[in-house]
């Protein structure tokens, strides 16, 4: 039996007694998020082509994204967020790409899209990173961007006032940082002059190395693997987000590493794709830093995001309790490597101060019958591993309760709104 007290708070030094009595954990960064694609979620499971792909997924999304309005946005976003909040992500970085009307003209107010999410994000509680993307070229040839595509496309000056315009906004839980769609979507010149543009704390995301097709395209057009060729061509630091980064060689690995960025790794969503395993264990031998998003939100679910981290690579060695780094307090368990992997890069990757971000908690729920007997030692672990019910129980963002006995507090209203938002979606 361990001897200290039954109810306490998990800090990445290990638990400490708390006075209510709670078990109580610190709230997970969502770090990848396209909220529109909540709304797809289970719809692109049909095979379209024997030779079904990341290629065919992205096509029947880009008919997806083509139908939304802002008011279609801030009901899906709306839903998400609620769906975060309940599953324990208490902040999201929202990595925006649906910028202006289907046919590519800016709305009126060019900002329209951005503040459905932000209203969306306000009005659920969550804390969140709006990552306006930069999107201009439809390949590493730097061909135009596609029928599909040309919503999403902005020069440098007018992303650049985008920028300016949506920082006027921030606030207490809102940030405003700058996210490059991936290396096909910016050449080399726009990218460098956005990155000089940009003010000294400013975040930066970015897709990279998902696929093997893009690695070789990469490799054919500017001579390096993506990640080397970033590497060598941006001052890629602690405020950068690199998003799956899956197919990394060994200099890569020890590169990101060493640059102090963020990996975001997106379990399911990856799964989903069929994109490739991260080298997880190399990667955390190099003292790389990481965490995860939801990504598709094909699944809405830190827990499952991290134990199916953890269980890929077990399936890809045949071997137990991987990703373990033995914290201060001399711990081996898996379940508090990976909860501190996540609690460390929740600040660098979203830009809020690790201060501002101790007041988003998550309560568990002690009673659950998953948590009869446990200890210090084993808490986390059974609320990562094992089952599939929700243990959240409340949920603070910035110290103010926003999810209360599981439930969101304006989850119904949300909920009801998204349904028929959803519904004319489809019938269009
Ligand atoms: C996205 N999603 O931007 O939504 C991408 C697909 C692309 C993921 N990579 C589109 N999971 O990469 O071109
Ligand atoms: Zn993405």
């Amino acid at each position: 039996m361990n001897a200290t007290a039954p109810n306490s708070v998990w800090t990445p030094q290990g638990w400490r007694g708390d006075a209510s009595g709670e078990r109580i954990v610190p709230g997970i960064a969502n770090l990848h998020s396209h909220a529109f694609q909540r709304a797809m979620a289970g719809m692109a499971e049909r095979q379209t082509n024997p030779a079904d792909s990341f290629w065919t997924w992205r096509e029947t999304m880009y008919r997806f994204a083509a139908r939304f309005t802002p008011e279609a946005l801030y009901a899906v976003a709306a839903q998400l967020y609620v769906e975060m909040l309940e599953a324990g992500y208490t902040s999201v970085c929202e990595f925006h790409y649906l910028h202006h009307a289907p046919d590519g003209r800016p709305y009126a107010d060019r900002a329209a899209m951005s503040r459905a999410l932000i209203a969306a994000a306000r009005d659920t509680g969550i804390r969140m990173t709006l990552l306006p993307v930069l999107y201009m070229t439809g390949g590493f040839d730097e061909r135009p961007l596609g029928e599909r595509q040309r919503r999403f496309g902005h020069e440098v000056d007018a992303y650049l006032r985008l920028l300016d315009t949506l920082r006027v906004e921030q606030d207490a839980t809102l940030r405003v940082g700058c996210c490059l769609h991936s290396l096909r979507a910016v050449p080399p010149a726009p990218m460098r002059e956005v990155l000089a543009a940009l003010p000294g704390d400013s975040r930066v995301h970015v897709h990279i190395a998902e696929q093997v097709a893009e690695v070789e395209d990469c490799v054919a057009v500017r001579g390096a693997r993506p990640v080397r060729w970033l590497l060598d061509n941006a001052a890629v630091d602690e405020r950068w987000t690199l998003v799956h980064a899956t197919h990394l060689d060994d200099g890569e690995v020890q590169g990101i590493a060493r640059s102090g960025a963020t990996v975001a790794i997106c379990t399911t969503t990856e799964a989903n794709l069929g994109d490739g395993l991260f080298p997880l264990r190399d990667y955390l031998d190099a003292g790389g830093h990481w965490g995860v998003g939801s990504d598709s939100h094909i699944s809405v679910s830190p827990v499952e995001e991290l134990r199916w981290l953890e269980y890929g690579q077990r399936l890809a060695t045949r071997r137990r309790n991987i990703a373990v780094s033995v914290g201060a307090d001399g711990s081996d368990s898996v379940g508090e490597t990976l909860l501190r992997g996540v609690a460390a890069s929740a600040a660098r990757s979203t830009g809020f101060a690790a201060a501002e971000l101790a007041g988003d908690r998550l309560v568990l729920d002690r009673d659950a019958p998953i948590f009869a007997g446990a200890t210090d030692g084993d808490y986390v672990d059974r609320w990562l591993f094992s089952g599939n019910r929700n243990l959240v129980r409340e949920v603070f963002v910035a110290g103010e309760r926003v999810v209360a006995d599981g439930r969101h507090r304006d989850g119904e209203a949300i909920a009801r709104r998204y349904g028929e938002t959803l519904r004319a979606l489809l019938t269009d």
